[in-house]
């Protein structure tokens, strides 16, 4: 299995930014641009659809050996035997999830540095950071975090840390320049008119 350590680009299943394509369409597009990751996240569907995706995406994620991690759901990340869950600071806490999962990955989204400790603490496996930019894509999104917060990682955190937030083409040399080579992309990708070209791109920075 792909190691978190090795993690460049972190990608993402369609949500809002289907837009009447195939959805395993534009998952397969940015695992031929390089995802090392791809993370179910579907807000608008019921778990049962979500479910339905999951069982696609598992599939080709272990054919082409990218991570799958579910968002936010500890049952249904078991019940599709991915890699790992992300957990939000509202979700279920890891010390809950941990007896759940055992070895499966927790990744953690994280907004100061006293929440990267305490997800660290808690044995997440590896951490968000953001948000870095201006997002439209999260809603109540907290606030801000800037690369002020990357730098703050690179010093303290123990864990991978992966960037999130409002990073595209134009500003991922900058995460780079503060020692960040980890970037969860959204918007730039799924908006682009060649979503393989677009990641290859993107992860040739990180790299
Ligand atoms: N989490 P885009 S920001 C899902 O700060 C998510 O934890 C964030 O989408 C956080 O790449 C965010 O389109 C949205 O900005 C990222």
């Amino acid at each position: 299995m792909r190691s978190l350590e090795d993690v460049r680009l972190y990608c993402f299943s369609p949500g809002p930014f289907l837009r009447g394509h195939d959805p395993l369409e534009m998952i397969a597009a940015q695992i031929k641009g390089g995802a090392d990751v791809i993370q179910l996240r579907e807000k608008g569907m019921s778990k049962r659809e979500r479910l339905e995706l999951g069982l696609r995406i598992r599939d080709i994620t272990r054919k082409e050996d990218v991570l799958f991690i579910v968002n936010d759901d500890v049952d249904l990340a078991l019940i599709l035997d991915a890699d790992g869950v992300h957990l939000g600071q509202d979700d279920i806490p890891i010390k809950h999830a941990r007896p759940l999962l055992k070895d499966k990955i927790i990744g953690v989204s994280t907004h100061s540095l006293e929440q990267i400790r305490d997800a660290v603490e808690s044995g997440a496996d590896y951490v968000g950071v953001g948000p870095i930019f201006e997002t439209q894509t999260k809603e109540n999104r907290a606030p801000l975090v800037g690369l002020d917060l990357l730098d703050l990682a690179r010093e303290h955190c123990p864990v991978p840390y992966v960037a999130i937030g409002g990073i595209g083409e134009e500003n991922i040399g900058s995460l780079v320049e503060v020692g960040c080579r980890r970037a969860a992309i959204i918007s730039d990708i799924l908006l682009a008119g060649d979503i393989e070209q677009k990641c290859r791109m993107l992860r040739r920075i990180l790299a």
